[in-house]
């Protein structure tokens, strides 16, 4: 499809950021799927010398299963530059993550790494952060509670919506590699993406959020005609 050809045009754009030697952050979703793959080549084919960080353990399966050399993050101590995907990025680069569950590793990985690159195809760019729901990871004792204290706290933010959602995996709640759960917040339109990364991270329960600001340094952009195009 058109859309999976963009991701593929991105993914294999952003392995020009890696070289021999690198300590690489490898992210999770469809897009750095393809990105692993495409590393996994390399490696293979050209003999490239890399430490693959996963950021989730499918992404941890999937890199061994391509024959890279999977450390992890407190093995590597520092990355070189991480690889992933996001659900939504705006003109300042700041990011939504955490479609795929894996936003906690995600942005420790990110946070860790030198330069961090965004594979996206171009649906994902947005003028404003929100339409896609807002991942909040929150331990599982007492979420409910979490949930009414953040949708009251919504009342006070400068947003369109206030629901949270608990993300269900069937008929049982999604639970992340830590074993924690994941609130989605739908919000329709975030006004001030900073303050609220800042404001959710105070609350207790709260884990970590998929707000990612001034993290990402550069976003690659794919099309379904194949063009490709770097924002950074
Ligand atoms: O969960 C994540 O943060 C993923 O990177 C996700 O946001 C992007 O997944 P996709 O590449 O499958 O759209």
């Amino acid at each position: 499809s058109p859309i999976d050809k963009a991701k593929f045009v991105a993914a294999k754009r952003s392995v020009d950021f890696v070289e021999d030697g690198m300590r690489v952050g490898l992210g999770t979703g469809s897009t750095a799927a393809w990105m692993v793959r495409c590393l996994g080549e390399l490696v293979c084919e050209d003999g490239l010398k890399i430490r693959g960080v996963p950021t989730s353990t499918r992404t941890a399966e999937l890199a061994r299963e391509v024959g890279i050399e999977v450390i992890s993050l407190d093995e590597a101590r520092w990355i070189d530059v991480t690889i992933d995907g996001a659900d939504e990025f705006d003109g300042n680069l700041n990011l939504i993550k955490g479609g795929g569950g894996a936003l906690l590793q995600e942005k420790i990985v990110a946070t860790a790494s030198d330069q961090m690159v965004v594979i996206t195809d171009a649906g994902k760019e947005v003028e404003k952060l929100g339409a896609f729901p807002l991942p909040v990871e929150v331990i599982p004792f007492g979420w409910q509670t979490t949930k009414s204290l953040i949708e009251e706290l919504l009342i006070s933010m400068d947003v369109l919506g206030r629901d949270a959602s608990l993300r269900m995996n069937g008929s049982r709640p999604f639970v992340t590699d830590e074993g924690n759960y994941i609130l989605d917040l739908h919000l329709g339109r975030i006004g001030d993406a900073h303050q609220m990364a800042m404001v959710l991270n105070q609350m207790p329960g709260v884990v970590e959020n998929g707000l990612f600001i001034d993290i990402c340094d550069v976003v690659v952009v794919g099309f379904g005609d194949g063009r490709v195009e770097t924002r950074d």
